[in-house]
């Protein structure tokens, strides 16, 4: 297994044939500082809170530092509160949105950007060895088009001890590889060796966001921290003429419906955004069930 940094490529914000040409080659992009602070610090503040009411902070600790207890969830049950809350926040849901992630993607994609709305905020426990992201292709998640992209922050620095993500680099060029069932977020990885690829990663910092096809195998490393939360986001983008599955217009996990969802939101701007679009819709399967490219 070798492991290589992050290609940074903040500089080449105004470059898009390189960035595009980059984001060929390596199966990603990875940008410093492309955020700012304040809205990802309002979501963290949002969130922490959601995550205080349920008693899963230490007690006496600065809400903003995140500190957690390691059991505070052992599965779908004791999580689902906790995470029906937060994708009720309008601050969450506006975070894609953000010009600087829309209009990147825009240029390096070459068209208007469909952003889905079905949102995702990852709490991972310290200590929490068995829940770690194992590694895998978002397209069998995903599904709908290959050219469909993730972004990846964390809602704060998130040194690798916190467990940041890390890309096997070029894996998107193997087209759609088997799965097996796996322990982790997502109950299946990509069948393939780990040792064998060349794996980039990094620290991250508040504000730092890198952007990956769906077929470029990633995984997450353990939060080996012994009481601090790893808060982040993911969020999916492609071309608004490419076609796309029901499930991505549905909120993440459907423990709501959107009606409810905006029963409170203070602005109309993000509500059932996408019925500005003509989208095409086709149909999906069960990701285990995601045929794999003959290899
Ligand atoms: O944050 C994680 O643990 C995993 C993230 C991930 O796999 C993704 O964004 O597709």
């Amino acid at each position: 297994m070798t492991e290589h940094p992050f290609v940074e490529s903040q500089n080449l914000l105004n470059q898009s044939e390189v960035l595009r040409q980059r984001l060929d080659e390596n199966g990603y992009l990875f940008f410093r500082n492309l955020l700012d602070h304040e809205p990802l610090l309002r979501v963290r503040r949002q969130i922490l809170e959601i995550c205080q009411k349920q008693g899963w902070l230490l007690n006496g600790s600065d809400i903003m530092e995140g500190r957690g207890r390691a059991d505070a969830y052992s599965g779908y049950f004791e999580f689902t509160p906790v995470y029906r809350d937060i994708q009720l926040l309008e601050d969450f849901h506006a975070l894609p949105h953000h010009p600087k992630i829309v209009n990147t993607l825009a240029a390096v994609l070459g068209g208007a950007i469909f952003p889905h709305p079905r949102n995702i905020s990852r709490i991972t426990l310290p200590d929490s060895l068995k829940m770690t992201t194992p590694p895998h292709q978002d397209y069998v998640f995903i599904q709908g088009t290959r050219r469909v992209y993730t972004v990846w922050f964390p809602l704060n620095d998130c040194p690798r001890p916190l467990g940041g993500l890390g890309i096997a680099a070029g894996t998107h060029r193997l087209g759609i590889l088997p799965t097996k069932n796996a322990e982790g977020t997502g109950g299946l990885c990509t069948d393939i060796d780990e040792t064998k690829q060349e794996w980039h990663t990094g620290d991250f910092h508040l504000g730092d966001v890198i952007v990956f096809n769906a077929l470029t195998v990633h995984k997450a490393y353990h939060n080996t921290t012994k009481d601090t939360l790893r808060l982040s986001c993911d969020f999916r983008y492609q071309l608004a003429n490419e076609p796309l599955v029901w499930d991505t217009i549905r909120p993440h996990m459907q423990l709501h419906s959107w009606e409810t969802i905006y029963a409170n939101w203070k602005a109309d701007t993000y509500k059932y955004y996408w019925h500005n679009y003509s989208l095409q819709v086709v149909p999906g399967v069960h990701p285990a069930q995601v045929p794999a490219d003959v290899q």
